[in-house]
C-alpha cells in the first residue's frame, strides 16, 4: 500500500545513484510545497536578485574591456606618422601594442634620452607656477618620479610654453582649475568646483580630453603625461550611455586627433579610431542626416529624446574631425559619412543661403518654419563652410559657394545697428522671417570666422563686418557690472532712443565661461595686427579672475550684473579649459607660428587639425 512504512523502506533499497538525485529533486520540490507563500516569496525575491546581480555583472566586465574588443586593425598610414610610429597588431591589445611599443623605441623615447633631447635642441622646460606655495616646493620632484614611472614610452617632447606675463597669468589659471579637476573630478566630465566634485555627461572624461591640446601649447609636460596615461589606461570608449554625436565629435574626437597631432603619442590615434567607429552608427538613418544620439555600448542611433529632428549645425559641425580621422588614417568610411551630409545640406533649397535649425533625419528635410540663427542651433554650420574650404586648400569649392551664399544672406537679412550708439550686431529670423534683435553670446564666433574667411581671399567686406561685430562683443562685457558678457543680449533698435543699446534679460544674465568672443579677438590680432584687440581680452581675462574664479576651480555665474553675489553655479564647463584658456594663451603670444593660420584649422572646440592638399596630405 502506497506509503506504508514496509514499501517505503523497500524502494530506498533499490534505488540507484541517478534516483537519488531525483528523489533530492522531489524532496525539495516537497520542501518548497511545504512553504508558506511568504517564505516562497522572499526566496524568489532574492534568486531574482541574484540573477539581475550576476547579469549585472556580466555585461559590467564586458563594457569594460569592450575598448580591447574591438581595437582595430593597424591602418594603412599613410601620412602624418613618424617613422619610428610602431604598428601595432591588431590582437585587439592595446597594452600589448604599448609594450611592442616601449620595446621599439625604448632607446628613442626613454625618458632620460628625451631630456638630452631637449637640452639637445635648446628647448627649456616650461616655467611652472604652481598657485598654492606646497605645490612649489615638491613640484620638480614630483614631474622627476612621474615622468620616470611612466611605463608607456614617451613621444611627446614639449616645445612651447609662455613666453610672458599675461601668458604665465594663463598658465596660472589653466593649473589652478586642473589642479581642482584633478583632486576632485579626475577622469570624470566635468568639476563641480563648489562642492568638490563632479559632474558626469558622456562618461568620456570631456574635461580631461579637452584639455590635452592645451596642456601641450602651454608646456605642462607631466600634467600632459599623467592625461595621457588616463586616456591610455582608463579611458573606456563604450559607456553605457546615449551620447550626443556632435558633442562627442567636437570635444573628445577633435580632442584626442588635435593631441595626437601636436604630441605624436599613437594612443590618441588609437582612441580616436575606436570612438570614430563607435560613431559610425548614427549614419544609419534613412536619409543621410545623422541621427543626434548614439548609445556607445550598444550602438543604437536615435533622435534626441526631446523631439524628433537633429539640429542643423550639429549634423554639419563633425566634418572637420571625421575627415581628419579618414586622412591619417587612410579609412574613407568616415569622411564618405560626413560628406555625404555636406552634399545633402547643400542641395536642399534655402533663402539667402541661410539654414533653419532643425532637419529631419529620416526624411532629410529642413524643419518648416524653424528659427534661422548664427547663435545656438545654427552657429557652426557657417563656422564649417569655411573651415572645410580651407581644410583641403581651397580645393572644395562647394563649401566656399555655400558660404558666400551665406554671409551674403547674413548681411542683408540678419545684419543690423542698435540705438543709440550704433552697435553692429547679428540678430534672427524666428519662424524663419520674423526679425528678432536678439544675439547669442555663441555667435561671437562670427568675427573670427569672418576674418580668416578675408586672410584666406574673400573681400575687404568681411573683415570689415568683423571689425564691426567684434566691438559689439566686446561691449557685450564692458557694459555689464563684473564686465563680463551675459548668454544673451537683446538690442535696442527704436531711433531717438536714450539709455543702453543692450539689454539683458535676467533669464539670460548667465556666463558660462565661454570662449567665443576670446575666439575671435586671437583671430583678429593676428590678421590685422591691431593691439586693442589684446587689449580687451585682457580686460577679459581680468573679468573671469576677479568673478569666476573659486578656491578650488573656475565656475559658471548666474548673474553678471551682480557683482556682490553673481551667484556662482557650481560647474566649470569642459571648455574653459579646452577653448577659453588656449584662445588666451595663444592671444597674449607674440609668436604668430604658434599654431599658424596656415597650418592649422580650428574645431569649434579649439583643437586644431593640420591643414592639408586636395589629396589630404598634410600641408608643410
Ligand atoms: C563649445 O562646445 C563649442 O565652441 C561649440 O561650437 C559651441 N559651444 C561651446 C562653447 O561655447
Amino acid at each position: 500500500m502506497y506509503g506504508s512504512p514496509q514499501k517505503r523502506d523497500f524502494i530506498s533499497f533499490t534505488v540507484t545513484k541517478e534516483d537519488d538525485k531525483t528523489i533530492k529533486r522531489q524532496s525539495c520540490w516537497r520542501v518548497w510545497r511545504r512553504m508558506s507563500r511568504l517564505q516562497r516569496n522572499i526566496i524568489s525575491f532574492l534568486l531574482a536578485i541574484g540573477i539581475v546581480l550576476c547579469i549585472y555583472i556580466l555585461l559590467h566586465r564586458k563594457a569594460s574591456t569592450s575598448g580591447m574588443e574591438n581595437a582595430v586593425k593597424a591602418p594603412p598610414w599613410d601620412y602624418g606618422v613618424g617613422e619610428d610610429y610602431v604598428h601595432f597588431e591588431n590582437d585587439g591589445q592595446p597594452g600589448k601594442k604599448a609594450d611592442q611599443n616601449k620595446e621599439d623605441i625604448a632607446n628613442v623615447n626613454h625618458p632620460d634620452t628625451v631630456n638630452e633631447v631637449d637640452q639637445d635642441n635648446n628647448v627649456d622646460e616650461p616655467v611652472i607656477h604652481q598657485p598654492g606655495g606646497d605645490d612649489d616646493e615638491d613640484d620638480g620632484e614630483d614631474e622627476k618620479q612621474n615622468v620616470e614611472n611612466h611605463e608607456i614610452p614617451i613621444k611627446y617632447q614639449p616645445k612651447y610654453g609662455p613666453q610672458n606675463k599675461k601668458q604665465e597669468a594663463v598658465l596660472a589659471a589653466f593649473q589652478h582649475a586642473w589642479k581642482a579637476y584633478k583632486a576632485y573630478a579626475w577622469g570624470h566630465d566635468e568639476l563641480k568646483p563648489v562642492s568638490k566634485s563632479w559632474n558626469e555627461w558622456f562618461n568620456l572624461g570631456l574635461t580631461l580630453i579637452d584639455s590635452l591640446d592645451t596642456m601641450i601649447l602651454l608646456g605642462l609636460k607631466k600634467e600632459f603625461l599623467e592625461a595621457r596615461d588616463w586616456v591610455a589606461n582608463d579611458m573606456n570608449i563604450k559607456p553605457r550611455k546615449d551620447v550626443n554625436l556632435f558633442e562627442t565629435t567636437i570635444r573628445v574626437l577633435g580632442g584626442l586627433l588635435s593631441a595626437y597631432h601636436l604630441s605624436d603619442e599613437p594612443v590618441f590615434l588609437e582612441k580616436a579610431i575606436l570612438l570614430g567607429n563607435e560613431l559610425l552608427p548614427c549614419f544609419g538613418s534613412k536619409s543621410s542626416i545623422p541621427y543626434a544620439d548614439v548609445n556607445l555600448l550598444t550602438g543604437v542611433a536615435k533622435a534626441p529624446k526631446w523631439g524628433p529632428d537633429s539640429t542643423v549645425s550639429e549634423v554639419t559641425t563633425i566634418q572637420l574631425e571625421f575627415r581628419d580621422l579618414s586622412f591619417t588614417t587612410g579609412d574613407m568610411r568616415y569622411k564618405e559619412a560626413v560628406d555625404k551630409v555636406s552634399t545633402h545640406i547643400h542641395n536642399l533649397p534655402k533663402a539667402n543661403g541661410l539654414v533653419p535649425i532643425f532637419i529631419n533625419a529620416n526624411n532629410g528635410q529642413f524643419r518648416a518654419r524653424s528659427t534661422v540663427t548664427f547663435g545656438a542651433r545654427g552657429d557652426s554650420y557657417y563656422e564649417y563652410l569655411l573651415k572645410q574650404w580651407i581644410q583641403t586648400s581651397k580645393s572644395e569649392t562647394m563649401f566656399l559657394d555655400d558660404y558666400l551664399n551665406a554671409m551674403n544672406g547674413a548681411k542683408e537679412k540678419l545684419v543690423r545697428t542698435s540705438e543709440p550708439s550704433k552697435l553692429t550686431f547679428i540678430g534672427e529670423l524666428l519662424s524663419g522671417e520674423r526679425f528678432s534683435a536678439k544675439m547669442d553670446h555663441l555667435a561671437c564666433f562670427l568675427p573670427g570666422t569672418l576674418a580668416l574667411g578675408y586672410k584666406n581671399g574673400l573681400d575687404e567686406w568681411h573683415l570689415q563686418m568683423a571689425k564691426d561685430l567684434i566691438h559689439t562683443c566686446y561691449q557685450t562685457y564692458a557694459r555689464t557690472a563684473t564686465k563680463l558678457s551675459p548668454e544673451i543680449s537683446h538690442f535696442n533698435m527704436v531711433p531717438g532712443t536714450k539709455g543702453d543699446d543692450i539689454i539683458i534679460k535676467p533669464a539670460d544674465a548667465h556666463n558660462l565661461l565661454r570662449p567665443e568672443t576670446v575666439e575671435s579677438l586671437l583671430y583678429m590680432y593676428r590678421i590685422t595686427g591691431d593691439e586693442i584687440y589684446r587689449k580687451w581680452g585682457w580686460e577679459i581675462f581680468q573679468a573671469f579672475e576677479k568673478h569666476t574664479k573659486l578656491p578650488h576651480g573656475y565656475s559658471s555665474i548666474g548673474n553678471v550684473q551682480n557683482v556682490k553675489d553673481p551667484g556662482i553655479r557650481d560647474k566649470m564647463e569642459s571648455f574653459f579649459l579646452g577653448e577659453t584658456l588656449k584662445y588666451f594663451f595663444l592671444l597674449f603670444s607674440d609668436d604668430e607660428n604658434l599654431i599658424s593660420f596656415d597650418k592649422y584649422v580650428f574645431n569649434t572646440e579649439a583643437h586644431p587639425l593640420p591643414i592639408r592638399d586636395s589629396q589630404g596630405k598634410i600641408v608643410q
